[in-house]
């Protein structure tokens, strides 16, 4: 999706004009991937843009460095702050998507990382629905993929990891040329795991179902937690349990989630309708709640957002 540039870029705690912000061909991430990123929303809403549960997120990117050692000199409070300087920066009280990102830069060649120079960097773009608005609209098609996602010891899957992305680049391109929206990845065990950028729940019999984080090795989602909540809330019974690509053939509902994505509904997985093809009642329910909560809409989902 095209990027519209905005005005300044936060690189290591200034603000360097959007066409400066550039790194060197050398940089050791570009070669060898290790370095950590995260995706967070801001949201316009009636008292000023507010970003959603920015917390959260970077204490995400913060274990997401710990993981892959790498020495992140900003702690979660400077970079929430620095998150929030960005979107005011930057007049974006429309609402953006941000993208913090923890590379190693120049310095050194080999696999080792250890010795290369952390750069941190916050920029932040308006940007609309990751998935088209008709697949947000009427539902998406989705793919079972042919690669299979990470074994958790291959690549740690709670990091956000820049290289495991290329995993997930192949498995969208396969869903994109075979005309698919979006690609349903499983784990090496044959059990349902994640999206290219998204997780996923089902509905089945009134109940949510989404896979074990951990256990399908899928990121532990933010939104994926907020539409837990926002379901039992709703009274709805929620239930983490593995499921198995035929699981999705015959739910009565699917959708997906995730910052970018929000909530999508899913329309078929391999040629197969879910449930009438239309998006279903929970699913539309869940979906219309999540766009008022991050939009300041419900008092009771207040403390997801903080005030730029
Ligand atoms: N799984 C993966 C693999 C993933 O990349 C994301 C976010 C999620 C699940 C959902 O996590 P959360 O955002 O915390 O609910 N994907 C981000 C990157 C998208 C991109 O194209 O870049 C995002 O949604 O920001």
């Amino acid at each position: 999706m095209p990027i519209t540039p905005t005005k300044k870029i936060w690189v290591n705690g200034t603000l360097v004009d959007w066409e400066k912000a550039t790194t060197h061909v050398l940089s050791h991430t570009l070669h060898y991937g290790t370095g950590a990123f995260e995706g967070i929303r801001a949201y316009k809403t009636s008292s000023g843009p507010a970003v959603f549960r920015l917390r959260e997120h970077m204490v995400r990117l913060v274990n997401s460095c710990k993981i892959l050692m790498i020495d992140l000199p900003y702690t979660v409070d400077q970079l929430v702050e620095a998150a929030k300087e960005v979107v005011r920066v930057n007049d974006l009280e429309n609402g953006c998507y941000l993208r913090p990102l923890v590379y190693l830069g120049y310095g050194e060649m080999g696999i080792n990382p250890l010795n290369s120079p952390v750069e941190t960097i916050i920029a932040a773009w308006p940007w609309g629905a990751y998935l088209g608005d008709e697949g947000v609209e009427n539902g998406v098609k989705m793919k079972i993929s042919s690669w299979n996602r990470h074994h958790p010891n291959v690549f740690p899957t709670a990091s956000k990891t820049v290289g495991a992305y290329v995993n997930s680049s192949l498995a969208k391109v396969e869903a994109l040329k075979a005309g698919y929206d979006e690609a349903i990845m499983l784990g090496t065990d044959g059990r349902i795991s994640e999206c290219s950028g998204e997780n996923l729940f089902i509905v089945r019999d009134g109940a949510l179902i989404t896979p074990p984080s951990s256990e399908a090795g899928a990121l532990a989602g933010i939104t994926l937690n907020s539409v837990v909540e926002i379901a039992k809330d709703l009274g709805y019974e929620v239930r983490y349990e593995s499921l198995r690509r035929d699981d999705l053939y015959i739910c009565d509902e699917a959708f997906l989630t995730g910052t970018a994505a929000e909530v999508v509904p899913i329309g078929s997985v391999d040629d197969r309708a879910i449930g009438s093809g239309k998006p279903g009642p929970i699913t539309k329910q869940i979906q219309s709640t999540y766009a008022s909560a991050v939009r300041g809409e419900i008092p009771a989902y207040e403390a997801w957002l903080d005030r730029v």
